[in-house]
């Protein structure tokens, strides 16, 4: 008999038992942890001989921005999850993929029914509405918490709000990203980051390239066709899990060769057996111009490297015989390449001490994107959520223009993100969305949100405000706040996924109230004053969403609500009634009728190459549904979507749907232009430099509107004593970056104890550097940067470049009140709010040191409590 661990199943009386065996069994070696170690204070529970006996399978949500979209399947029996599956919809073969899901996916009931769960709404102790003395600020995530009814809960935040609204207006509250309930209620400051995209965030568009460079690669059957597969700063297989790492090993069995980029041989590389060009984080500025630099030599002194006729019929800016008209400044980027402004010949061997590729291997890297060989140059965001990296968007470009790699099969240059990796191309199936009411946010501003933090302790201050909304910059507007005094957090982690955390910490005990829908006690609600108890997807009706071109998703309830928690429009409308509004300006219609019209609304591609409905939708459905509509023609009945969790298009190599990046620009520049000013591939881009340069931010003065390798605000060359790279090593000796972990998305997950006891949550270390510390593997490790403190667990590698320590992304941060030191690592306690150039967040190029830590050694995560419990 197994024995499992959790209340939920105790309360709800289910199991869960492929997932909880194999978490348990895959435990033993990775953490130290066994399933039995994990079990706490909860309840044990004995699996049934014969689990499967009797239920229904439902298609279940996995909601996460976790870069995968695929089908998860849970037997429900009584109201009780008793088993798990993926997807068996049909046989599995390449051309027409199972959308299978990953370790978290398997782990997701722990995400519904959780024993850490927030079933009631909370309210910390010490805190009484009215502000000042009376919130008790700084006892917040100290605190304890009371259980309160939703009446109380409900009048205590209502009264508050308005009480903060009437005095300040809508720049007294901050919320990161607001909803439709915030802009109705009372509006707010927003905060704005480039997390993902990184640099490819700030005006993309102008140098010609798709929104964030995503969406002009490479259909997934034409990966083969390349002999080279380029993996540029990219880890799909922890980072895109679901398919994209499916299509790649298709490309590799059929004789492609693969080439990372990358300070990690990550899971990728080791998977496609790649070639690895170990570069230094927020350095590849450095190796991408010694790359240039290489092809233009070989070029000159072989020939048939670089393809000129692509550069001077598709890009601006290369040389000066291709300036755009608008340019103010007599330069070009091969020049530059060739030193011919500073003196300084781009080369390989002036690489090597920045970025610390060996020469040979940026000579051979050049080779490989010469214009003869079919290559795809494919990125994912690690490389340009560095200080410093603005320019990189442009240089990748240049390189891949330079081998002429864009518009033709078995060539691509561009993005390799999320769901979509490897498999490029208009949206073979969509989802369809409901018609919700328009809102608006009485307040536009927002606030780069690592300088909020400081806006918000200081009670208001100056800036300038450049961003619209997510990825929308425009001309700087001088804006000046005043107190911040109410915080909301949605749906989102970010006193845990923003950086300079431990001033954010400070910051939430500064403000007067701070209100948190939650699931589990997030770092967000450990630092509120009322948290509300939100439901889960599984507790929701359904949904329907778009995966990847060829698959969308429709998953249905698993459960009633647990304990008392509500859904996000539930809530809303009882925060809005309890304001004397009206619900109906943010809601007006049943989440029912929404799930509805997101199905009715979906749509699939037709054999006369135009998109139709895919959903055959009946009067009865109508009216057994009990929802408004018409009823109309699709390719799949209303049951036959539910049942399988929605729909996948099937696929062959030759059946037209193919797609290449670009293809149209190629065959007519003239007929098609791209989105810049020029209409091409802006390597020197006016537009862009113009805008960057009016935010005013430190540093920017180092830019030009082409490519160049500028110093950034942190990063290499800060670990050195006096700034210069080779000289003494400074405090912080080691570059700190955050790969993005397989036990969560994000934030999400840390608390899950499966999962918990399959990833441990190390740090990073080099071989070598860990033996100059005297740091052996498993030791506890003190992480010190300039902003603060953390303690992990010794991962030492010999697939880590030497210099460089991986923080993973998003652990809940567990900070020792005494010591100040973090002991759950969490990346974003090391992080500062330092930035320059165009206002990056430079997760990837911090700097750190490590010691053993001669404190008390970290127990694995999997043996400690959970943050928080009913009891
Ligand atoms: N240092 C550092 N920081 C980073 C990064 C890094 O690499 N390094 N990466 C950055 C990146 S790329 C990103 S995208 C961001 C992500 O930053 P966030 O979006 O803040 O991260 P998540 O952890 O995904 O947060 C989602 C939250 O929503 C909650 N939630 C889920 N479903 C619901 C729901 O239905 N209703 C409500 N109300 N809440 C719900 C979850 O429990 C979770 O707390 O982090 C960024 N931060
Ligand atoms: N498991 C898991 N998957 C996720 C997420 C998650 O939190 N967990 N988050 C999702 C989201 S929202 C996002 S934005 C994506 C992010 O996805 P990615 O951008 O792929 O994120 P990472 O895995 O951090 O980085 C990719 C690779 O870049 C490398 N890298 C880091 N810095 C540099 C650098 O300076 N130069 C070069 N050349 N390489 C570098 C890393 O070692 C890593 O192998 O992941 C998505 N998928
Ligand atoms: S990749 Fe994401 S959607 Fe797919 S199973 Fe994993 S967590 Fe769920
Ligand atoms: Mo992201």
């Amino acid at each position: 008999m197994v024995s499992i661990e959790s209340k939920n199943i105790s309360r709800r009386g289910f199991l869960g038992a492929a997932a909880a065996v194999a978490a348990g069994a895959a435990a033993l070696s990775a953490t130290g942890c066994s399933a039995e170690a994990s079990l706490d204070a909860a309840d044990k529970h004995e699996l049934p001989t014969d689990p499967a006996d009797g239920g229904t399978w439902v298609a279940a949500a996995c909601w996460h921005n976790c870069g995968g979209r695929c089908m998860n399947k849970v037997m429900v029996k009584d109201g009780a999850v008793i088993r798990q599956k993926t997807d068996d919809t049909h046989e599995d073969s390449p051309d027409y993929p199972q959308q299978r899901g990953c370790v978290r996916g398997k782990a997701q009931q722990q995400q519904c029914f959780g024993a850490d769960r927030i079933l009631y709404p909370l309210k910390r102790k010490g805190w009484q509405p009215g502000g000042g003395e009376n919130s008790n600020g700084q006892m917040r995530g100290r605190d304890e918490w009371e259980r309160i009814s939703w009446d109380e809960a409900i009048e205590l935040a209502c009264q508050e709000i308005k009480r903060i609204s009437d005095e300040y207006g809508p720049t007294g509250f901050y919320c990161k990203s607001p909803d439709a309930t915030i802009n109705v209620m009372c509006g707010c400051v927003r905060g704005w980051d480039t997390t993902s995209h990184g640099t490819y965030t700030l005006g993309c568009d102008m140098i010609g390239l798709p929104s964030t460079d995503c969406g002009k690669a490479n259909d997934r059957f034409d990966l083969p066709n390349a002999d080279y597969i380029i993996m540029y700063s990219s880890n799909p297989t922890w980072s895109a899990a679901g398919t994209p790492t499916y299509y790649f090993i298709q490309a590799k069995e059929s004789g492609t060769k693969f080439v990372t980029v990358d300070p990690l041989y990550n899971a990728t590389a080791q998977i496609l057996d790649a070639d690895w060009i170990p570069v230094r984080n927020g350095t590849d500025m450095a190796f991408m111009l010694a790359t240039a630099y290489e092809m233009l030599r070989l070029d000159e002194e072989e020939g048939d490297i670089v393809d000129w006729d692509f550069l001077h019929t598709y890009t601006v800016g290369f040389d000066a015989e291709s300036m755009p008209e608008d340019a103010k400044l007599d330069e070009n980027l091969k020049d530059y390449i060739l030193g011919a402004y500073d003196g300084t010949p781009k080369t390989p061997e002036w690489a090597e001490s920045i970025c610390g590729v060996p020469p040979e291997q940026v000579t051979e890297f050049a080779r490989i994107l010469g214009k003869n060989n079919k290559t795809m140059l494919l990125h994912n965001y690690g490389m340009v959520r560095c200080n410093g990296s603005e320019m990189i968007p442009q240089m990748l470009m240049a390189l891949g223009a330079m081998g002429g790699h864009m518009g033709k099969s078995g060539h691509a240059c561009g993005g390799n993100y999320h769901a979509n990796a490897g498999n490029y191309g208009p949206n073979l199936v969509t989802a369809g969305s409901a018609k919700t009411p328009k809102t608006k946010n009485p307040c536009s501003t927002g606030v780069r949100q690592p300088q909020l933090y400081d806006i918000i302790l200081n009670g208001g201050g100056s800036f300038y405000d450049v961003s619209n909304s997510y990825g929308s910059f425009h001309e700087p507007i001088p804006t000046t706040l005043g107190p911040i005094k109410g915080i909301f957090h949605v749906t989102d982690a970010t006193l845990q996924t923003s950086l300079h955390q431990k001033a954010g910490i400070e910051a939430h005990r500064a403000v007067d109230f701070v209100l948190t829908r939650a699931q589990f006690m997030t770092t967000n609600a450990l630092y509120s004053d009322i948290i509300l108890p939100v439901t889960t997807e599984w507790e929701r009706v359904g949904s329907v969403t778009s995966c990847n071109r060829e698959f969308v998703y429709c998953y249905s309830q698993v459960t009633e609500p647990l304990g008392e928690a509500k859904t996000d429009q539930e809530i809303g409308t009882l925060l809005l009634e309890g304001m004397g509004m009206d619900p109906a300006l943010a809601y007006n219609t049943s989440e029912k009728q929404q799930f509805f019209e997101q199905i009715a609304g979906c749509k699939v591609m037709g054999d006369d190459g135009t998109m139709g409905p895919l959903v055959t939708i009946t009067d009865a459905d109508i009216s057994e549904w009990g929802v408004e509509g018409t009823a109309q023609e699709g390719i799949v009945s209303l049951a036959d979507f539910i049942e399988n969790g929605g729909y996948q298009f099937e696929r062959t190599p030759d059946d037209g749907h193919g797609f290449i990046g670009y293809e149209d620009f190629v065959s007519d520049p003239v007929a098609n232009p791209l989105s810049s000013a020029s209409g091409k591939l802006e390597i020197y881009c006016q537009a862009r430099y113009d805008l960057m340069a009016s935010f005013e931010y430190d540093g920017i003065e180092q830019f030009k509107p082409y490519p160049t390798y500028v110093t950034p605000c942190v990063g290499y060359e800060s670990t050195f004593k006096d700034g210069a790279i080779g000289g003494e090593k400074g405090e912080y000796p080691y570059i700190m970056y955050n790969p993005h972990y397989l036990r969560r998305s994000h934030s999400v997950f840390d608390n899950c104890p499966w999962l918990r006891e399959t990833w441990a949550n190390p740090v990073f270390l080099n071989r070598k550097d860990a033996e100059e510390k005297g740091i052996a593997e498993g030791d506890t490790v003190l992480i010190s940067t300039p902003a603060g403190q953390g303690l992990r667990v010794a991962a030492v590698m010999d697939i880590l470049m030497p210099g460089v320590v991986g923080v993973p992304h998003g652990a809940w941060v567990d900070v020792d009140e005494e010591t100040g030191i973090d002991r759950a690592g969490s990346d974003n306690y090391l992080i500062g709010a330092e930035y320059g150039g165009m206002g990056v967040s430079g997760y990837n190029n911090q700097i750190c040191n490590v010691e053993k830590y001669t404190g008390e050694s970290l127990k694995p995560d999997c043996e400690l409590p959970p943050r928080w419990s009913e009891n």
